[in-house]
């Protein structure tokens, strides 16, 4: 055989062993999500997983069951609620923490989400995820239990808490109104963490008559429509695409 046969035999035989690592290494260190195709906070993490082009293995937790009290899950998250990250032997909840805890280990992977290198555009994007967590989810997490998760699962909407809520809503949204006037996005130009945060609440919010409050504000309404149609994001609220991922 000659040098350049037998180089070019050991080249394909070092890339077989190489695309069979990164197989390994993708399956072995994966990361493992117990969810539920139908739950927001799930979403939250698919959207994350889908931007940055990570495979994920997802185990199900049937919440219509009530699978989530069963002992068996209790050992894995104690709270009784999905979802919860494995990475090896780290297990992780909540998933906002779950979502930085992927960028951090993957921020030049994929979609950018955070400025972790510039502080000052870092310290705007970490407010806008706490205003997401403590002024917009508060209503916005009320409104979407009301109108989209109780009809689900055959309870009755309370319209009196609906019409207390709404207003509380639509203060952080005018607020959100004026922000977006000069700029594209809730941290800056682009889109990042804070607003995907955001999307969860406001995919269910958009098939109800909240929707409105949305629609009625031009610059919150434009940049629903943008974070909305991120093909990340359809693919993390298609319950599908969820069983049709590997290793369910
Ligand atoms: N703060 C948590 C909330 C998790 C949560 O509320 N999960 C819901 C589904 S979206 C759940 O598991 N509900 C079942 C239950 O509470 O029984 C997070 O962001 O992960
Ligand atoms: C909620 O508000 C709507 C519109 O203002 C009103 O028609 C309805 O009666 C209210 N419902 C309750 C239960 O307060
Ligand atoms: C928004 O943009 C306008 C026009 O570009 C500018 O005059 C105004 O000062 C900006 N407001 C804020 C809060 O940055």
């Amino acid at each position: 055989m000659s040098f350049s046969r037998l180089l070019v035999t050991f080249s394909l035989i070092m890339m077989m062993v190489i695309s069979n690592e990164t197989f390994a290494l993708a399956h072995n260190e994966g990361y493992k999500i117990y969810g539920f195709p139908y739950s927001a906070s799930t979403w939250r993490v698919l959207a994350v997983l889908h931007e940055k082009g990570l495979p994920h293995y997802p185990i199900t937790v049937n919440l219509r069951t009530g699978e989530q009290k069963n002992p068996s899950f209790l050992s894995i998250n104690p709270f009784g609620q999905v979802p919860v990250l494995l990475d090896g032997p780290l297990k992780l909840t909540e998933s906002r923490a779950i979502s930085l805890y992927i960028e951090s280990a993957y921020r030049s992977r994929g979609t950018k989400l955070l400025n972790h290198e510039n502080h000052k555009k870092m310290g705007t994007e970490t407010m806008w995820m706490y205003i997401e967590s403590f002024e917009f989810d508060p209503p916005a997490t009320i409104l979407t239990f009301e109108q989209a998760i109780k009809p689900m699962t055959g309870l009755k909407t309370d319209y009196k808490v609906v019409n207390e809520t709404e207003p509380k809503l639509e203060q952080v949204l005018d607020i959100y109104e004026e922000r977006l006037k000069n700029s594209s996005f809730l941290a800056g130009n682009s889109f990042t963490m804070a607003d995907l945060f955001h999307l969860p609440n406001i995919q269910y919010l958009m098939n109800t008559a909240t929707k409105r409050l949305f629609e009625n504000r031009p610059n919150v309404h434009r940049w629903v429509a943008k974070i909305m149609a991120r093909p990340a994001w359809k693919k993390a609220c298609d319950a599908n695409a969820w069983y049709d991922s590997v290793e369910n």
